[in-house]
């Protein structure tokens, strides 16, 4: 391994031998433990960062309203102790102000951002078969070499900003809710468009109605929705969950989904229709993801159990809506849209008595579709121009391969991952991908991730992962790995398995590609479960790397 300084020097590679060790993209909950992690280990890293600091997601994702769906007692890293009980956020589920400024002590506390070049997006990365290492190009002209190159570029990370034509058009302001401006938006008596009403959309409607002139939703898909019960907390609300610290560290790594809780009310058909309500209307008002995620798990492949849970959810939103018939229609998803769950179900605090506004207004895209965006508004296909002040457009992300696609990545041959994903979403256990040696992938398609997962449960477990695997090749004084296509076959073939018993496969979202015209449709988000994941892959590493060549 190299010596090399943490100053990045802008010479390529003398003689073969790589400057760094790693390369890491990305600052934010994977990339900072990453950094740390390898640093600790002794290697040395250098680490890229697009946006001018640390935050990773909760640096881009500043709109207003924006909030993770975990609970903070989880949404946590879990190798200091001390570090866990100094992070006091102000509620259950903390806004991104909170998050970003408790991401922002943790590089402080750990030293990290002198590891960091920021404002800084690579462009490039390209194998040297030959020398074995990886040379990496910035947007700011820098080229460097090291032997691993880590990416921790985020599974939501790409966003969808030029979505209709005409945007340049536009006479006010347009923000793609993931590139929200760090500036105060005066969005008093403003007529406001927003375009999407996914778990981001939510938030940012139910957060701006009350404080602007007009609002108008642009809605394509209804969505059942859960309210999330989101109490003010303290110190000593917080000492508490300290307390529990061991405990919860151990349970987030083998629950199904990297939460506390976890499908553990028996076999739903084991039970009674009054036993399984009372189970759903416990969920409901504990107001979190676990109506999802910890119900029952015939609600993820059994459609009778689905239409059940999908009923109550439905008739819990009519209720909310007064059964209002106009908006129980338009904001309800039908049986014959898509079942509850089978998508990523959104948390939301007020999001349908939004509606029930005067100054809100519901403009049903599946009725007339946008067409384009004119200088004053939205216009749609049969001609009605929606005028509006400012658009936000909350609609989403090349989810999971977008932040790598975005980078011109070449492995052995020449081969390009853009192509390669293009043609066949495929990684081994999302940690690397044949074809591409000494590349490893944090919140890549195949392993656990997004909603299907509690964010920092999965990536600390696969940095981790990587940082081992790097450590016994350092001791093994081995300079190449990468996953035999015999072992990502077999990967691909067991994760498709899995996901095709599920009703997420019948469902079109973002989890599947079909969010994007033309992406290869699987489901990204492995959902064996987290448990048998982490297995899965410290059995690779009891056995040797077993499935991944060595030299
Ligand atoms: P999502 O969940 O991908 O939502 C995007 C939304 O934008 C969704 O409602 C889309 O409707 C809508 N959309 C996209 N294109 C259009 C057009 N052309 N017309 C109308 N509506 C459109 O992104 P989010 O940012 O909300 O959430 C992503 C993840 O981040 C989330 O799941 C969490 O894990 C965190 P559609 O459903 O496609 O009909």
């Amino acid at each position: 391994m190299s010596t090399a300084t943490q100053s990045a020097p802008s010479a390529p590679a003398a003689a073969g031998v790589p400057q760094f060790d790693a390369v890491v993209i990305g600052a934010g909950v994977a990339g900072l433990y990453q950094t740390y992690r390898l640093r600790e280990a002794g290697f040395s890293v250098q680490a890229y960062e697009a946006g001018s600091a640390v935050g990773g997601t909760w640096y881009w994702n500043r709109y207003p309203g924006a909030r993770f769906d975990s609970e903070g007692e989880i949404y946590q890293y879990w190798f200091s102790k001390s570090m866990y009980a100094n992070w006091k956020p102000s509620e259950r589920f903390p806004a991104q102000p909170e998050t970003e400024a408790w991401l922002n002590h943790v590089a402080d506390q750990h030293d990290l951002r002198k590891h960091y070049r920021f404002s800084t997006k690579v462009t490039s990365a390209i194998y040297n078969e030959a020398g074995k290492f990886w040379t990496v190009t910035t947007d700011q002209g820098e080229t460097v070499t090291a032997r691993f190159f880590v990416s921790c570029a985020g599974m939501l990370s790409a966003p969808l900003e030029n979505r209709f034509p005409g945007q340049d058009t536009f006479k006010g302001r347009i923000f793609h809710t993931a590139r929200w401006p760090r500036e105060e938006i005066d969005f008093a008596g403003k007529r406001v468009g927003v375009v999407g009403t996914g778990a981001t959309g939510i938030q940012v409607i139910q957060t701006l109605a009350p404080k602007v002139g007009q609002i108008t939703v642009f809605q394509r898909t209804p969505q059942y929705i859960i309210p999330m019960r989101n109490p003010k907390l303290d110190a000593a609300d917080w000492q508490k969950q300290s307390d529990r610290f061991d405990y919860l560290r151990a349970r987030v790594q083998t629950t199904f989904s990297g939460f506390e809780y976890d499908f553990e009310n028996g076999a739903w058909h084991d039970k009674t229709p009054e036993e399984r309500r009372a189970v759903y209307e416990h969920y409901w008002a504990y107001g979190s993801l676990a109506l999802w995620l910890a119900a029952y798990a015939e609600v993820f492949f059994d459609e009778t159990a689905n239409d059940e849970l999908s009923e109550f959810v439905r008739e819990k939103m009519r209720a909310r809506l007064n059964n209002d018939p106009y908006l129980c229609d338009k904001l309800i998803p039908k049986k014959s849209d898509y079942g509850f769950g089978t998508h990523r179900v959104p948390l939301e605090s007020g999001y349908l008595e939004t509606f029930l506004r005067p100054n809100v207004k519901l403009v049903d895209c599946r009725e007339s579709a946008i067409e384009r965006v004119v200088p004053n508004g939205v216009q749609m296909k049969n001609g009605t121009v929606h005028e509006v002040d400012i658009l936000i457009l909350a609609t989403g992300f090349d989810a999971g391969t977008g932040a790598l696609t975005r980078i011109d990545i070449r492995g052995r041959g020449g081969r390009s991952l853009k192509d390669d994903w293009g043609k066949d979403i495929r990684t081994a256990m999302g940690l690397g991908k044949h074809g591409y040696p000494n590349l490893f992938t944090t919140a890549a398609p195949l392993a656990p991730s997004a909603a299907l997962c509690n964010m920092t449960t999965c990536l600390q477990q696969q940095v981790d992962w990587i940082a081992d695997c790097l450590i016994a090749l350092r001791e093994k004084g081995v300079q190449e790995i990468e996953p035999t296509l015999e072992f990502e076959d077999a990967w691909v073939q067991h994760h498709d398995e899995i996901a095709n018993m599920t009703l997420l496969t019948k469902t079109d979202s973002w989890y599947m590609g079909s969010n994007i015209e033309g992406k290869p449709r699987r489901l990204l988000s492995y959902c064996g479960g987290v448990g048998v994941y982490r297995g899965k892959c410290d059995e690779v590493a009891a056995k040797g790397y077993e499935g991944f060549a060595m030299s």
